[in-house]
């Protein structure tokens, strides 16, 4: 009979026949359906936290159910080994990297099997051991050879406290986005790969992801920038030198009353040795700490060059200008300015006390007040000649045209997107498999010397990278020349560019199998955080296309399907010492006291100060460990997957958790009391009663809803609802087990339903339920329940009667009954009779299906 639900043992069980039967490791199966679902690796930063928790969970039960289809899942798990976090552990512990990473590994692939998730560990990768980076390394040499790569010095963000470059999205209001340094600016020599090759396809074939949330791929469309505009020259006077800028605005080209260059541009240069002010002025933007991503939003400073410039339409001067929001490495280095239809060069304008003609009226010839604010929509051109009159766009087509006519424009198409620079300073990385010979050249490593394997035995003291004081590791025979090895590794997020193909198949001579990538790819599921919208998200798409052109793999992009899951959240509390310093306490911590929050066994009180993300600093973390110790690992699957759609924030509750878990004891008390003895008459669905049909219906209605909510919809929450709702139904019915003989096979049929609906949110209590309703076959392999049509026929309906508005009966009707019948079956209930005795019924009101109200008064004389 009924046995204690203990879900340490049963969560051991059910792992270890997992493991015995080796259940998740797949091959390829031409014959079958593959679905390939995919969580984003983890850093192995130490201990799971509830965000993988949260990740982990999500893809395990669109796994899951997805295997109940019949189809062949591929479900992997790896690491994303290298990167900064380690070599500052390394640092702080006095440990290696590699040492201090692999016994992270150990450790959180120990709490992922405790989870119960269903990965094929066979395929399991590590990004920092050379057989995984010898294929990037090898593919970059490649890229190579086909011109898509080149090292070029440039000004980079430089976090002088990790001592790295940073990407600019790596640049968190100008600072270090991992140890909130300022950034500042300097030159460098670094590596870049060309995805400006591939911006026009990357923006293109955002089309084809109609299952991409359109959120991440306005956040691309972004990021890339793409415009229409033209190039526009401005010869200097008294000169024959020239300056082009690039405008998509060239309809407002009358109104430009300067251009600015950038202030290490080479004219700016040229005038500064015959112009203190200007010179002092390059001097102090060159010291600017700002990083460039943040440059163009700090406030405009500018100094006039002295040069004139001649507007190529009507031959008037204009100044020239020095200005700290021009960029040499975006575009020309140089803009025209248009106060007037500006937000930037207005503001410029109104501190310098520039001109600011306005060429541009709105389109209902309403005024504007440019001390205000500049007119920055399309409108209809005005001061601008022979255009007047045209709208923006009819005039962005003429003065194109115009200017292409006289040779001092071209038309052109720009993106915002940069050259993704690769190179990074730091020694916990993989090698740039580059050397550099005496005479200067570069020059790649030849694929048999691959890969260029890091050296793991070292020891960091946290300033400068081992493989930067190595002259030993960096000297090396290049075809009998003596070379130099590059000390740069990579940007992480080249491993994870090309992971999930290497899943796929990881042969030992080659990067990828094109059979097997073939099969699997595209990934059909993926899911992690919305703070990888851009950076990996974008990088994997590009790689992915690197890869088809090397033949590699064979669709157009990597991820068909994208789940962007929500943060977790939890409670903040704080105390405010003598000193008025703020403490956090960990949420654990405190208990709530009539409507006050204290620490727990203290009176000390505690402010609440809302929810926020989990976060080391307000220290609202909770950890995942003890939580599974105590409920084991379906309550906390349960729970997350239970309290908020995958792509929303979840909102931590102690409370939910004991909720979630009584659910389980629920569920397994009823499993495993009389249900478990199989029904000694098997289920005759005509030999039911109207009530046990609608016990039935209700079974066969939560299957067709939990299908759609799994895999439609992707919303947890409303499945597992739906399947909460059926077992205490079921548990209800249970009580008059032998009022009926088709109760016990109504009933296991009830139970079966749900625990297979409940599988993959559940697997350990499901497997053990599953065995306990003596089937052979683990539950993993169970086939999905399949909705009986027949069952879903609602042939009863509710019917409501009221007197006078005044609700008096609920009764079951037959559904098709007609007007007449129910308005008689109302008329008879045995509830609604006292109310009509002595009266009479003037109205009769039927909503077929619903409803009858009976409209009564007293009867009158004579009737
Ligand atoms: C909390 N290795 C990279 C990474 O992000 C992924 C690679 C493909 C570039 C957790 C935090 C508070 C998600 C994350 C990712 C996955 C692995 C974190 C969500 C943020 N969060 N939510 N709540 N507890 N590795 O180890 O950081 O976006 O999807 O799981 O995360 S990671």
């Amino acid at each position: 009979m009924e046995e204690d639900y203990c879900p340490q043992t049963l969560e051991e069980q059910a792992q270890a026949w997992w493991e015995e039967h080796d259940s998740f490791a797949v091959t390829e199966d031409p014959e079958r359906e593959k679905f390939y679902c995919l969580s984003m690796f983890p850093y192995p930063s130490g201990r799971l936290h509830m965000g993988h928790v949260r990740n982990y969970t999500i893809g395990d039960a669109i796994a899951r159910f997805q295997r109940m289809q019949g189809r062949n899942v591929l479900q992997p798990m790896g690491w994303d080994a290298f990167g900064l976090p380690a070599e500052n552990a390394a640092i702080k512990h006095s440990t290696a990297p590699a040492d201090w990473t692999f016994s992270n590994i150990q450790d959180m692939r120990t709490q992922l099997k405790r989870l119960g998730f269903g990965y094929d560990w066979h395929r399991e990768l590590t990004t920092c051991t050379p057989d995984y980076y010898k294929w990037e390394q090898w593919f970059f040499t490649r890229l190579y050879e086909k011109g898509l790569v080149y090292r070029k010095m440039s000004q980079v963000n430089w976090c002088p406290n990790d001592e790295t470059v940073l990407a600019n999205e790596q640049v968190e209001n100008g600072r270090c986005w991992r140890c909130d340094t300022p950034v500042v600016q300097r030159d460098l020599p670094q590596w870049f790969v060309k995805i400006t090759d591939y911006a026009e396809e990357l923006l293109a074939d955002l089309e084809q992801l109609d299952e991409w949330p359109e959120q991440v791929k306005a956040m691309q469309r972004h990021w890339i920038g793409r415009s229409e505009g033209v190039s526009i020259q401005f010869a200097l006077a008294d000169s024959d030198q020239s300056l082009t800028v690039y405008s998509t605005r060239p309809d407002t080209l009358m109104g430009v009353s300067c251009l600015a260059l950038a202030a290490n541009h080479p004219l700016c240069q040229e005038a500064a040795r015959h112009n203190s002010a200007l010179a002092a002025f390059i001097a102090d933007c060159q010291h600017s700490t700002t990083a460039e991503a943040d440059r163009a939003q700090q406030e405009q400073r500018g100094q006039d060059t002295g040069l004139k410039a001649v507007h190529p339409l009507t031959g008037e001067a204009v100044p020239v200008w020095a200005a700290n929001f021009v960029l040499m490495e975006y575009g020309t280095g140089a803009v025209m300015c248009v106060p007037a239809h500006d937000v930037r060069d207005h503001a410029f304008a109104l501190h310098y006390g520039l001109a600011m003609p306005q060429v541009i009226q709105p389109s209902d010839g309403s005024l504007v007040d440019l001390d205000g604010a500049p007119f920055t929509a399309d409108g209809q051109l005005i001061n601008s000649g022979s255009f007047d009159g045209l709208t923006s766009a009819a005039a962005r087509t003429a003065i194109g045209d115009q200017l292409v006519a006289a040779g001092k424009g071209e038309r052109q198409v720009h993106y915002r997107l940069r050259d993704w620079g690769v190179s990074r300073q730091r020694y916990w990385g993989a090698p740039i498999p580059m050397r550099y010979l005496e005479d200067g050249s570069q020059v790649p490593v030849p694929a048999d010397q691959l890969p260029v394997s890091l050296p793991v035995d070292v020891s960091l003291d946290g300033v400068r990278s081992p493989l930067k004081t190595d002259t030993h590791w960096q000297q090396v025979d290049h075809n009998g020349q003596p070379a130099r090895r590059e000390t740069d590794t990579f940007d992480t997020f080249m491993e994870s560019s090309w992971y999930y193909a290497r899943y796929c198949s990881a042969p030992q001579d080659a990067m990828l199998d094109p059979a097997a990538t073939g099969y699997w790819l595209p990934v059909d599921q993926y899911i992690g955080g919305i703070e990888h919208a851009v950076m990996h998200l974008l990088y994997a798409r590009f790689f992915h296309k690197l890869l088809r052109d090397a033949g590699l793999v064979s669709c157009d992009e990597p991820f068909k399907r994208l789940l962007c899951q929500g943060m977790v959240l939890a409670d903040v509390f704080y105390s405010i010492d003598e000193e008025g310093t703020r403490h956090y306490h960990s949420p654990a911590d405190v208990e709530k006291q009539q409507d006050q929050y204290v620490l727990r066994d203290s009176d000390t009180r505690v402010q609440h100060a809302g929810m926020s993300k989990m976060s080391k600093s307000r220290n609202n973390g909770i950890d995942p460990q003890p939580l599974i110790a105590r409920y084991g690992a379906d309550t906390v699957r349960l729970y997350i997957l239970f309290a908020a759609p995958p792509s929303q924030s979840l909102e931590w509750s102690a409370a939910g958790v004991e909720g979630a878990h009584r659910f389980l004891r629920r569920f397994w008390k009823l499993a495993t009391g009389p249900l478990t003895r199989p029904p000694a008459a098997p289920l005759d669905p005509d030999a039911l009663t109207p009530q046990q049909r609608a016990l039935r219906r209700r079974t066969h209605e939560t299957i067709t809803r939990v299908s759609h909510d799994y895999g439609n919809r992707l919303t947890f929450n409303t499945a597992i609802a739906g399947i909460m709702e059926l077992v205490r139904a079921l548990a209800t019915a249970l009580e008059q087990l032998d009022a009926h003989p088709q109760q016990p096979a109504l009933l296991r049929e009830g139970l079966e339903t749900a625990t297979l609906l409940l599988a993959p949110v559940a697997p350990h209590i499901c497997h053990a339920v599953w065995q306990k309703l003596g089937h052979e076959e683990g539950i993993v392999d169970a086939p999905w329940p399949q909705a009986d049509a027949a069952a879903l026929v609602q042939d009863q309906v509710l019917l409501v009667v009221q007197v006078n508005g005044k609700v008096r009966a609920r009764l079951e009707v037959p559904a098709d009954a007609s007007r007449q019948q129910l308005e008689s079956l109302a008329r008879q209930h045995a509830r609604v009779q006292p109310f009509l005795s002595g009266q009479q019924v003037h109205k009769v009101i039927v909503v077929p299906g619903r409803l009858v109200n009976l409209v009564v008064g007293p009867a009158s004389a004579g009737q």
